[in-house]
């Protein structure tokens, strides 16, 4: 009695196995996540398509999206504040009305660029691109200084003082800036994350 599921097609299911690093049992299990943060406005079938957002307020809600910065693992009420903070911009730029309102397509992804599960060896230039995007916060396609102060000061809640923040700043461009047009292009960055894959786990999410 194999596939009894009917919340999608064997065609959704397989186009989400596609564009994902999730198995469909996978993909099943976060279907269920996404519809219970909302069952009134979420229907049990999608084969229709219908066009469902969630607010980025039941999104945020969410325990498994604890965004874990290295530099401050304890779960003091800073950090939870700090991980809204984060939060808040990753799901800005994987929802896409830029909001952080996310359909289940946008939350699919989300999670499957985000998660343990994607692969490490940063062939996949989509996931990379979705993760250059969490940095630059005035979109401009460039990370520069002030993307980067922003970033740590939401991963150091504030601690740094303003001299401290510029001398990290400055040192990651000095390092990552194969141009030297003192901001972080996608090409930079893509250097930059190869030679020092840890500053990537910084946005790991589990699931
Ligand atoms: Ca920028
Ligand atoms: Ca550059």
């Amino acid at each position: 009695m194999g596939n009894k599921q009917t919340i999608f097609t064997p065609q959704q299911l397989d186009a989400y196995q596609d564009c994902t690093f999730f198995t469909r049992k996978e993909i099943l299990r976060l279907f269920h996540r996404y519809r219970d943060l909302a069952p009134h406005l979420v229907p049990l079938d999608y084969t229709s398509r219908p066009e469902v957002k969630l607010p980025y307020e039941l999104i945020g809600s969410m325990p498994e999206l604890k965004v874990h910065p290295q530099t401050s693992p304890s779960q003091d009420p800073g950090t939870t504040r700090l991980n809204t903070a984060l939060m808040q911009r990753i799901a800005e730029v994987f929802s896409e009305d830029g909001e952080g309102n996310m359909t289940l397509d946008d939350f699919l992804d989300m999670f499957s660029v985000l998660s343990e599960m994607a692969p490490r060896d940063l062939k996949d230039i989509r996931s990379v691109i979705l993760r250059f995007k969490i940095y630059d916060f005035n979109n401009d396609d460039y990370i520069c200084k002030s993307d980067l102060e922003k970033t740590l000061n939401k991963l150091t809640r504030n601690e740094l003082t303003e001299d401290e923040l510029r001398m990290v700043c400055e040192k990651v461009i000095d390092e990552a800036d194969l141009d030297n047009d003192g901001r972080l292009s996608l090409e930079d960055f893509q250097h930059m994350i190869v030679r020092a894959p840890d500053f990537l786990s910084t946005f790991h999410i589990r699931i």
